[in-house]
Order: C-alpha cells, then structure tokens, then sequence
C-alpha cells in the first residue's frame, strides 16, 4: 500500500466553472484518487477555491458584493458543484483561510531569511480617476504580442502569453475604462527564481517519465529567460494575504498583499492543515504528507492542471519550497491538459460560452458528463465538444453498451429464474476464453489508470464493457435456455456476476452509476478484481437482487438540438 497525494488545480473563485476547466484538472484529478483508493492505496485528494487576487476582487464588483461576502458565497456554491460531480475530494479548502494565511507568511519569512527576496523600487500604471495602482487585471489593453485588445494586465487570454501592465498598449482602467493613466513609482517584494534556475533545471532533469507537455513548458520558461526572471510576489490590493507580519526583514509594505499566484499553490499545503483541523487532528496529520521530515518521503505527489497553469507548478511553487530551505515534499508527478473546445471556439468564462459546470447537471445526471468528457480528455492534443459527439458517446458507450447488458440480464434472469443468481450448470470453453479475454483488458486498464493516460483507460473499460456484450451474444443464454435451462443458468449467474465486477471497474469514471449497480445486485464488496475467475463467482447461487432502473437514459434527437440552440450564444 502506497501513500498518494494528489492535488487539483485550484478553480478560481470568479464565477461557476465550465466543462473545459472540469476536464482539465479536478475531473481526471478525481478518476485517478478514486482508481488509487480502489487499489486499496493511503489517498489524500486536496482541492480549494483561490480567492485571491484581481479576479475576485473583479467579479466581486461586479456582484455588487463585499468581496469576503462574495468569496464564502461562491464557495458554498462550488463547493455544491463539486459534489453534483460527485468529486471525491478529501477537503476542498479555501485559499483565503486563516491557515493559508500563517503559511504563505511563514513561506515569505523563509525565503527572505534565505535571501532570495528583494525589495525592488518599480514603475506600476496608476490610475488618477480610480486613485489606485492597476495591477494584473484591473488594466486592460492591446497585447504586443498578437494585437488581441483585451488582454489583462497579467496575461494575454489569447496567446497566452504573460505580460506586465506597463507591456500593453492603449492600456485602459477595468475599473472605470480611465485612460488617464501614469506610471508611478511602488515598491515591491520580488522572488529571486533567477538564483534557482540552475537548481530547479536539475530537479526537472532528474524527474523520470514526465509527460513531454509538462516538461517541454518547463524547459521553454527555463531556458527562454522568460518564466525564471524574478518576479514580483506583492501587490497594491487590499484583498489576500498581508505583506507585513512579524520579524520581516523588510518594511514598507503596508497596505500590500501577496501576489495570487504566490499564495494560491501553497494553499495546497495549507488545504491539507485545513482537513486536518476539520478533522479535528493535529499537525502530525497533514505533516506527514508534506514534510519529509515527518514522514511525507514515501508519498508519492502528483498534481493536476491545465496547461496555462504548468509553468507556475514546474517553476514558481517549487521556488518557494526549495528555496524555503525546509524539508516540503515536491510533487512527482504533473499530469498536465491541453484545452477542451467548444463547438467550434472556445469555452470562455469571460464570455459566457460553453456548458458550464451547474447548466450540465440541470440537463442530465454527472456521470454522463463525466464518462464524455474523460473519455474525451485533451491529452495528446486540444480535444473538442460537439453536441454529436455527446450524444454519441453517451447513447453508444454507457446505453447501449453497458445500460444494455445490466437491463438484459437482470430482466431475463427474473423472468426465468426469479430475482436470485441462479444455480446448475458449469463454465465451458466460452466462459473460459471470457475470463482470458477479461484477463489480458483488465490488467491493460490497471497499467492505464496508473499511468494516467485518461483516454485509453476509458477506451479500455469500454472494451471490457463491449466483450461481456459479445459474450451475451455468443452464449445467448436466451435460446440457450429453451433446450438446456441448467447451461443458461450458468451463463446468468456468470452474467450478474460480470455487472459487479463492471461496478467495481466503472466506478472511477461513473460513481453513481455503478453505486447503483451494486445496489441492485444487493453487494457491498467492492474489492477490485486481481483475480478474474474468482470475481466472476463472487456471488453465490441464491444471491438475491433487484433489477434496476434503467441506468443510462438515451439522448434524443430532439434534445441535442433543443440544447445546441440553447447553448449556442453567451450565458447571461
Ligand atoms: N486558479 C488558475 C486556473 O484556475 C488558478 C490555478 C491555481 S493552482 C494553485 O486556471
Ligand atoms: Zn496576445
């Protein structure tokens, strides 16, 4: 049994998040916290909402809400989401706790102490109507990168690209839309990532079997210059974390906070302090999954994200723990996705487009989303949403295929045998190359789940799904049954065993589906099946079940094209 932590990438706190963002971390994040526990492994599966920063302060505003107000609101809102989705989190934390706040100020102490913070006197565009400082997103202009002329201060939505307010041209005041702007002097705490990049050049280097995507952003922020300039980790906001604390080996920083991006990985940390508070544990409890001094040197971590976060997880976070010169455990893994689109463009939160996380769960339960949307998870390459393609997928895979085989034996069952597992006969060469066949798939599944390649563990359960099918076929203990009821038994029995084991398989991708499986088959033993033949007699003659209501629902026609309109403008 291993210990395994797995993080999420943290959903800002800014509004409701759609299926692209789903996908890209907190999704796949929970398939593989699920497989892992089904293997009988020590999960600990963190996520939180980032409240920090300009985002929230924006859309705060825009709510017409204290900000405070507006963050425990959404909270509580995404909070509900997450559980709609049926994400398994072990605690879904909340960046602005009273924990992440001690932390992120323990982790600037630190990292002052080890001198590689600077205070630097810089130029920042100050807006006169607005008598403020614009930082990240409260100044908007033209991208000098590509010409988009509503890039953020921060970064360029459209390509990417990071910027500093004084980069943009035209820039404009996202407060009062104010061109009245001057660059006024401020002072600032930098990080100096510079001073690691040889160090964390190394640690990348020494990381086996990292996904080509992973790396290949790391190494381009490394080695470009670009990503490892130091970076300021302060800013002129009065929501987040406090740059001023006891014993700070600098001074004039009243009235600043730390830079969201500062604050936001370390509330993973932080997050975990929080589920042990909620459990009502002590500090041991969460130590031992994040300092290798206390017994976090045999987790393995790994973490989840989109590709716009990797340079922030290979590069930044790692800065602060390394350079904090305390014993933090570093992750070991980044699993890391390209962009789900949208029927055609984007999803975009900003505009409204696309599915979004509270929308799809009014249109049909998760599990239909989240068997489409991992197994249509944007590895190799951006993936896109069409409502064809959902409806295929669901009709197909989870109706046809698997919906299909559960009603067709439990049904024939209680019309010929009763609601029990039926007992005569014996296995022969058929049920045999089942097993085999079952066998060689499951294992290639455990070798997928445990490799996180999300597409083809989903490809592969639907294979597992598809032979028990072919078996029916073949067997058809339907005709069977009319010349030899004791052989179509056997195949029954095998059957009814075949739908818990796909409970047990399925569960990672659709909880509730197979939570309603086993209900039916009246079974409460998920134990994963090592062995094939042994499962497939788990339950013994005279078990008794039900049959269930129909599992999987198709998509009509009529539907698909009632939501396609429906969803085809911007949310309002
Ligand atoms: N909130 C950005 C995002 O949602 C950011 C992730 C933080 S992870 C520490 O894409
Ligand atoms: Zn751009």
């Amino acid at each position: 049994m291993a210990r395994i932590l797995i993080t999420s990438a943290l959903p800002y706190i800014n509004g409701i998040k759609h299926l692209g963002n789903l996908v890209g971390s907190q999704l796949p994040a929970d398939l593989y916290a699920r497989y892992m526990r089904a293997r009988g492994h020590e999960v600990m599966f963190i996520c939180a909402t980032d409240e920090h920063g300009t985002p929230a302060e924006i859309a705060a505003a825009k709510a017409g809400k204290p900000v405070d107000e507006y963050c425990a609101e959404m909270h509580a809102v995404q909070t509900e989401l997450a559980r709609g989705f049926a994400l398994s989190f072990d605690h879904y934390g909340r960046s602005s706790s009273q924990r992440n706040h001690v932390l992120t100020q323990h982790m600037a102490r630190k990292l002052g102490e080890a001198g590689l913070i600077s205070e630097i006197t810089e130029e920042q565009v100050y807006s006169v109507a607005d008598g403020r400082f614009l930082p990240d997103r409260y100044i908007e202009g033209t991208c000098p990168n590509c010409g988009y002329e509503r890039a953020r201060g921060d970064q360029c939505e459209n390509c990417t690209k990071q910027l500093e307010p004084t980069d943009l041209i035209n820039p404009r005041s996202a407060i009062s839309g104010s061109t009245d702007l001057e660059v006024r002097e401020t002072r600032h705490l930098f990080l100096r990532q510079s001073t690691l990049r040889e160090t964390l050049d190394k640690w990348i280097d020494s990381q086996k079997g990292w996904p080509v995507l992973t790396t290949s952003i790391a190494k381009k922020w490394l080695h470009d210059g670009d990503g490892l300039q130091d970076r300021g980790i302060t800013r002129d906001l009065d929501w987040g974390v406090p740059a001023q604390f006891d014993g700070a080996p600098w001074s004039g920083m009243d009235g600043k906070v730390f830079y969201v991006w500062f604050d936001a990985p370390i509330e993973y940390i932080a997050a975990t302090a929080e589920w042990a508070d909620a459990q009502g544990l002590d500090d041991s409890a969460w130590e031992r999954w994040w300092r290798t001094d206390k017994g976090a040197d045999d987790v393995r971590y790994v973490e989840f994200m989109g590709k716009d976060n990797v340079p922030f997880h290979t590069l930044s976070f790692p800065a602060t723990l390394i350079g904090s010169g305390e014993p933090w455990k570093l992750v070991d893994y980044i699993k890391s996705f390209n962009y789900l689109n949208y029927d055609g463009g984007q999803f975009s939160t900003s505009q409204g487009r696309g599915v979004f996380m509270d929308q799809a769960l009014d249109l049909l339960p998760a599990d239909y989303w989240r068997w489409w949307l991992l197994s249509h998870a944007p590895e190799s390459s951006d993936s896109e949403f069409t409502w064809e393609n959902f409806q295929a997928g669901v009709n197909k895979d989870l109706a046809d295929v698997l919906g299909n085989l559960v009603s067709r034996v439990t049904k024939f069952c209680r019309s010929k045998f009763g609601e029990v597992v039926p007992e005569g006969g014996e296995f022969g060469p058929q049920e045999a190359a089942l097993i085999a066949a079952l066998t060689t798939r499951i294992r290639a599944y455990e070798g997928h789940m445990q490799a996180m390649e999300v597409r083809k563990s989903a490809t592969e359960l639907r294979a597992i799904w598809v032979l028990g099918n072919e078996y029916l076929q073949e067997a058809a203990p339907w005709s069977v049954f009319k010349t030899d009821s004791a052989q179509a038994a056997a195949q029954i029995r095998l059957a009814l065993n075949l739908i818990r084991l796909y409970a047990v398989l399925s569960q990672p991708f659709i909880p509730d589906a197979s939570a309603r499986m086993m209900a039916a088959l009246n079974c409460d033993d998920w134990s994963w099946p090592s062995d094939v033949a042994a499962a497939l007699a788990h339950m013994p003659t005279g078990h008794a079940f039900s049959v269930p209501e129909v599992l999987f629902a198709k998509i009509t026609d009529e539907q698909r094209e009632d939501w396609a309109s429906r969803f085809a403008g911007a949310r309002d």
